[in-house]
């Protein structure tokens, strides 16, 4: 028989049931089953008068288990466990700390009392999973905060201090953050029990005393913020009609929906890239991450001074190097502004601020980096500067640090074939603004150490960020998807798509924004320039035509007022006549047959671009697991979370389908541009 994860212990008139089930204790069946019986053991105990629900290890309850979330729902089920825990006729006390989320918030509002530690987060982040609270959390949280705080936690999905709810009567004791949680809760419930101050306060029983002024318009603003996200809007009607409903009529329509949305393919999305997240930090290897303090940082432009905000902003000494004062002086303006900016929006406090700034040091002597655990260069994309600045780092550095380039596109392998210590060089791709973008590419050179890589992946959890390995290849991961995707969007305009029937369809789909006006965001030349510095595709007559065009027509984006877009009288861009033309004047001159598109086959033509790139990736052994594609896509490249990311979709197509597609484009564009893949690489 296998061990229960709930163990009971009585210490005189009081009851602790512990869950100790790792990592974050949530409610697996076991788990439930083990709430149901520990109540039930204890209110019939006569010597027992008030019952203590509290976890082992590192936090109290995070939510329902979303492991089982695939499979069929077993028994007791959590809105009944809930219920057994608020019907108990002892009064039961959740001891809280670390993060008690989604259902493990839920057994909380159920309890009677609710203690904790100062620094406790708490939440209803179901709508995250594509889901809303299953276990009364819709019910029971609009009885103690009022339906319009509920209704900004239920479809927010945010975690909150005990802060930011302290005029709500959440918590009955807050204790001081640090000090012994079970001392505390137990000396709370004795001076209840000896008081006699041991009331049953059900919350089930409460009234609600508020209501939304007006549901429909908070609905419509909800519907539109949540750009196609089922779940947001599902809670927030469902809030509207329960809000004058018995505890009992109103959970039952929220376990309806609930269950509803557990079977959205939505909801699949969003719990498969909640586990490509955390498997996207794993590797295979064995070797131990070194220990890094001191970073030094070689450029201070928009890329450097955003790298140098997000390591000081997580606590790391930085040594910023630029070529001369005015380089230095530029860097540090942008360092300054990145932090007025975290100030100004209420991120940070201006004392934080000092103190990351005085770990901050500049220089234009390379020397000044002899004691950095790793450097990261991040000057403009030039191989022979790159090269020059990697073999002094190869002087001036001592023999244990980490030399990473934040190249988006160069060779690695030819950058670390300068230094004296190739084993030391690896990619450390940063995504733009750096202070800011989540997503880190760690790029494996041929000679990198498992222990530099490690290491690199060790240093992007501290800097908060989501890192995924890959190897090396033009663009590396990310950004040969881009080049392949935008290959298509490029084509598709050539064969007659508009600009802006492009961008509307894919960011009608879910993309963040569409990849012309990206391109004009981030200057046409750009991307043009690092593709002329690659052999041009001699099979492939279109390719990237249209952004040629606009760059010889002197076209580069914003930064120009024009690009695909034009933007002399409107900031966000109009269509332009004149783009329009040069592409049809250039159609016709490739001779490139025209047909007449609509949303839907623009959008399978892009992702089906994607889909055949990272099958590639995978073959090619760039990427670790079709799983990390998903991770890169979610967070570099603007891709809906609640479609899992390009190979999530793949999956979601079936892979008969995609070879099928895929067959019918190589049949009618080649195998050049459309090369044969393995589809059984898709999960
Ligand atoms: C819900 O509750 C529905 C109910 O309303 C109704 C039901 C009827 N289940 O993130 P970390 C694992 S929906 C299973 O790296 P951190 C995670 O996979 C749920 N496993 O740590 C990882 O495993 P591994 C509502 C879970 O310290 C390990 O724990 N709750 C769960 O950075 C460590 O995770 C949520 O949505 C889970 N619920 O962050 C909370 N949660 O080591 C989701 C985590 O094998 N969880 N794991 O890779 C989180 O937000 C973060 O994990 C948390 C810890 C803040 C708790």
């Amino acid at each position: 028989m296998t061990k229960s994860p709930v163990n009971l212990e009585k210490q005189q008139s009081i009851g602790i049931i512990t869950i100790d089930y790792p990592p974050v204790n949530a409610l697996s069946q076991s788990v439930r089953q083990g709430l149901v019986d520990g109540i039930k053991e204890l209110e019939s105990d006569d010597s027992i008068k008030a019952i203590i629900i509290r976890c082992a290890k590192r936090t109290f309850i995070a939510g329902a288990d979303i492991k089982e979330f695939g499979s069929t729902p077993l028994e007791p089920h959590l809105p009944d466990v809930v219920n057994r825990i608020e019907a108990s006729t002892k009064p039961v006390v959740a001891s809280m700390f670390g993060t008690s989320l989604g259902g493990g918030f839920e057994v909380a509002l159920a309890c009677h009392y609710r203690v904790a530690l100062a620094d406790v987060k708490v939440g209803l982040p179901e709508v995250n999973l594509g889901l809303i609270p299953g276990a009364g959390g819709t019910q029971r949280l609009p009885r103690i905060v009022g339906t319009n705080k509920a209704l900004e936690m239920v479809t927010g999905g945010k975690h909150y201090s005990v802060n930011a709810l302290s005029e709500y009567n959440l918590f009955d004791a807050v204790f001081e953050s640090g000090s012994d949680l079970d001392q505390q809760t137990i000396a709370y419930v004795n001076a209840m029990i000896d008081n006699g101050e041991t009331l049953i306060k059900r919350v089930g029983e409460q009234p609600v005393n508020d209501t939304v002024e007006d549901w429909d318009t908070a609905i419509g603003a909800l519907t539109k913020k949540s750009r196609g996200k089922l779940a947001p809007v599902v809670a927030a009607k469902l809030l509207k009609r329960t809000t004058n409903l018995s505890i009992e009529e109103g959970m039952k329509l929220e376990r309806e929906e609930f269950l509803s949305l557990r079977t959205s393919e939505q909801s699949a999305a969003l719990r498969f890239a909640f586990g490509a997240e955390r498997t996207a930090a794993k590797t295979q290897f064995d070797a131990q991450p070194l220990s890094v303090k001191t970073v030094g940082i070689i450029g201070g432009g928009t890329m450097g001074s955003g790298i140098v905000t997000a390591f000081l902003s997580s606590g790391f000494e930085v040594i910023l190097i630029e070529q001369n004062d005015e380089g230095l002086k530029a860097g540090t303006d942008r360092i300054n502004g990145n932090f007025n900016a975290n100030v100004k929006r209420g991120r940070m406090s201006q004392t934080q601020v000092d103190g990351y700034l005085a770990k901050l040091t500049t220089s234009t002597d390379y020397q000044s980096l002899s004691e950095c655990d790793l450097v990261v260069e991040a000057v403009f994309e030039n191989m022979d500067v790159k090269k020059t600045i990697f073999s002094t780092l190869s002087q001036v550095c001592k023999p244990s640090c980490i030399l990473a380039t934040n190249t988006s596109y160069l060779d690695i392998n030819e950058i670390a074939s300068v230094v004296e210590r190739p084993e030391q060089v690896i990619g450390m791709h940063f995504f733009s603004p750096a202070n800011i973008m989540k997503l880190l590419e760690v790029v494996k050179a041929e000679k990198s150490s498992e222990q530099a890589v490690v290491t690199a992946m060790a240093v992007a959890k501290q800097l908060k960020k989501i890192s995924v390995l890959v190897g090396v290849c033009f663009g590396f991961a990310g950004n040969r998807m881009y080049t392949r995707y935008g290959r298509e969007v490029q084509q598709m305009l050539l064969e007659g798509a508009s600009v802006s029937q492009v961008d509307q369809a894919l960011v009608n789909w879910g993309m963040a924004m569409g990849p012309l006006a990206v391109g004009d965001m981030s200057g046409i030349d750009i991307g043009v320039s690092a593709r002329r510095a690659q052999p041009f595709p001699a099979f492939d007559k279109g390719y990237f035509k249209p952004s040629e065009l606009m760059v010889d027509a002197g076209r580069l984006g914003r930064k120009t007022k024009a690009g695909y877009y034009d933007y002399s009288n409107n900031p966000r861009g109009e269509a332009d006549p004149v783009v329009a033309e040069l592409i049809s004047e250039q159609s016709k001159a490739l001779e490139i047959k025209q047909q007449t598109f609509d949303d839907e086959t623009i959008v399978s033509r892009a992702l089906l671009a994607l889909i055949s790139e990272g099958l590639q990736l995978l073959k090619d052994g760039i990427v670790q697991r079709a799983s990390d594609i998903d991770v890169i896509w979610l967070h570099g490249y603007g891709f809906p979370r609640h479609k899992g990311g390009p190979m999530f979709q793949a999956s979601q197509v079936g892979k008969e389908k995609v070879s099928q597609v895929l067959s019918n484009y190589r049949a009618s564009e080649g195998a050049l541009i459309w090369p044969e893949v393995d589809v059984d690489l898709i999960q």
